[in-house]
């Protein structure tokens, strides 16, 4: 959507050492959380330069400056090992002051350098390209392994804590703000007969019987900036809630996303379901990048799916009858729509659950039997 007064972003960009001035600003809608902008600069040289302007949500983030200060350490301790054939991690400028944000009028914006001939799908059509996003997920939690954990911020607590989830929608349900729960008695039905089965993770996290590790914690499709032609990794983006967090939950927020059979909000729950060719591609890929897991993590990796698919269903549906205060609507019900495709899509991965579970037991087969080889 093309931004007819700039203004407002001039005036970010004043904060930077970045001369020049903007002949073309659009706004990007895929992200539900935070305003994002692709500005072009004419430099007095002539030349463009293509930028990425964000303003963080602050609604969401209470404390901007605890995810700048995650996203630098993440950063810098990626890039100091990270081989060039490995898939890049998104970095943000600094402005005059040295610092990677700025702050304007009381809010927060930062700038990063558009990915050259990247691109961003909000839905997947070949399975072919799935297991290289599985390595890049897996190689980035791989290489974060050794960050000790002391040094990030939880910048949202509880952020996949299903079991506080789960009873915040069912305290939203029982003050239903907006009179929209008698439209969802099916769906709340959904909660409570699955409750049991989606709290487990958070039931053994704190019995300390799964650990803790650094996590991206938002790991959709559409996190990692691909090629344009070759559809290989470019960098992975939105560092924002990179946090200590399960190695399950960014397998099962990315087969949520990448193996749905059809896009996140889609109306037609005839079309969604769990897709498992693309499941086994990118399990394949994001196990042999990421060794050295627990027994009892790879025994949860499907679990990790069901239960992040689950949690945010609930997440939808709250803010549904809260009256749409969390995530970006781009209709009315959307998320409602939304929900109900996550709880459409947990519904075929109870079904085939065994198969999911035999999948992960395959892959990590193969990777001891590639080991062995070597
Ligand atoms: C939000 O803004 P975006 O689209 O990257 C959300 C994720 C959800 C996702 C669902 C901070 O991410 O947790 O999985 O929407 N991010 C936050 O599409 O809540
Ligand atoms: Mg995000």
């Amino acid at each position: 959507m093309r931004v007819e007064s700039t203004e407002f972003l001039e005036e970010v960009i004043r904060h930077y050492d970045l001369p020049g001035d903007i002949v073309e600003a659009t706004q990007c809608l895929n992200g539900h959380i935070n305003g994002t902008y692709r500005v072009i600069l004419l430099t007095p040289e002539g030349i463009k330069d293509d930028l990425i302007v964000q303003k963080i949500n602050h609604y969401v983030f209470k404390d901007p400056e605890k995810v700048m200060h995650n996203i630098e350490e993440v950063g810098r301790h990626v890039r100091s090992k990270k081989a060039a054939s490995d898939c890049d991690i998104i970095s943000f400028m600094n402005n005059k002051d040295g610092r990677n944000f700025t702050e304007v009028n009381g809010e927060y914006w930062r700038i990063t350098r558009f990915v050259k001939d990247s691109i961003t799908f909000d839905f997947v059509e070949s399975s072919k390209v799935l297991y290289s996003a599985g390595y890049a997920f897996g190689r980035f939690q791989s290489l974060l392994s050794d960050l000790p954990m002391e040094r990030l911020y939880e910048t949202i607590p509880d952020f996949h804590n299903t079991k506080k989830r789960l009873d915040y929608f069912f305290d939203v349900v029982s003050k239903d703000p907006e009179g929209r729960a008698k439209d969802v008695k099916k769906e709340i039905d959904f909660f409570s007969k699955y409750y049991d089965f989606a709290t487990e993770l958070t039931r053994m996290t704190e019995a300390e019987e799964v650990p803790l590790r650094v996590t991206h914690n938002d790991t959709k499709y559409n996190n990692i900036l691909m090629h344009k032609d070759t559809l290989e990794p470019l960098c992975v983006i939105d560092l924002d809630t990179v946090m200590p967090g399960l190695a399950m939950h960014d397998f099962g927020d990315a087969i949520r996303f990448a193996a749905n059979t059809a896009a996140e909000d889609e109306v037609d729950l005839s079309k969604v379901g769990l897709n498992l060719e693309h499941y086994r591609e990118f399990t394949r890929g994001f196990m042999s990048a990421l060794q050295g897991l627990t027994r009892k993590e790879i025994d949860t990796m499907a679990l990790g799916a069901i239960t992040i698919t689950i949690e945010l269903a609930s997440r939808f549906l709250a803010d549904h009858l809260n009256g749409d205060k969390y995530f970006r609507i781009h209709r009315p019900g959307h998320n409602l729509d939304r929900a109900r495709c996550q709880i459409k899509l947990a519904e075929d991965m109870l079904e085939k659950y065994d198969e999911m579970r035999e999948i992960v037991n395959e892959s990590i087969a193969s990777n001891e039997a590639a080991t062995a080889i070597e």
